[in-house]
């Protein structure tokens, strides 16, 4: 029985790259599905006092914000290594990860992915036309600094998998599932990436529900 046990909400792109850590690096852990509604509820709060997803214990070690977990699980669990040891690519690496979770989930995924496909699904609300209008500019400044960053790599940060990967595939496959997502990507080598990564058992085992699937 392992000792690892993940907190999240199914289908949550952030749980999704703890779960694509997990299995990159083979470890069995037990899923602790949340409804969506539950990470308000105090049970949730006590693991994690600012009401979010995901949620690690190994043993009686917890431990939340998904950078802090991967960061942890590839310290704890060294192989395959997923940070890069040489300098530039492990800055590289950061930066990418850091484009994520200060531009792209709060200002186009947290915007576009949440009316075009959350909401109406989980929540039964209606798409708010002229919020994700105002967050295509920026979508677009995005996608186009991963694109250039990615150039010609097999990998975001260089030939190898590492976490800015790991952070990256599924934030863009739920992103690809809506409408702008698709156009913004059509035809870019970002496009091919993540096609490259859908491939990968560790995503391929880690989907989301049926119906977060398609806009
Ligand atoms: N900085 C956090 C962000 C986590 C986050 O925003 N998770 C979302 C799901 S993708 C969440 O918990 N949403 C549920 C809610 O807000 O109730 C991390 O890296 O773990």
């Amino acid at each position: 029985m392992s000792d690892i046990v993940l907190h999240g909400i199914p289908g949550s792109p952030f749980v999704r790259s703890v779960q694509i850590g997990l299995e990159e690096k083979a470890l069995s852990y037990r899923f602790a599905a949340l409804a969506p509604g539950a990470t308000r509820e105090p049970e949730h709060l006590a693991r994690h006092p600012f009401g979010r997803v995901p949620v690690l214990d190994h043993g009686d070690y917890r431990l939340y914000e998904t950078q802090a977990i991967l960061r942890y699980l590839d310290a704890a669990f060294p192989e395959p290594a997923l940070q890069p040891a040489e300098p530039r690519a492990l800055g590289r690496m950061n930066q990418i990860v850091g484009i994520n979770d200060w531009y792209f989930f709060p200002k186009v995924a947290a915007v576009v992915v949440f009316n075009r496909i959350v909401g109406p699904v989980l929540l039964g609300t209606t798409p708010d036309e002229a919020a994700i209008a105002a967050a295509l500019p920026i979508a677009r400044t995005c996608l186009d600094e991963l694109d250039r960053l990615l150039g010609g790599q097999a990998f975001l940060a260089g030939d190898r998998l590492t976490l800015a990967d790991l952070m990256l595939a599924p934030q863009l496959d739920f992103f690809h599932a809506t409408p702008e997502g698709r156009e913004l990507l059509a035809g870019t080598r970002l496009a091919a990436w993540l096609e490259r990564m859908n491939r990968r058992p560790s995503m391929q085992r880690t989907q989301r529900p049926q119906r977060l699937r398609a806009a």
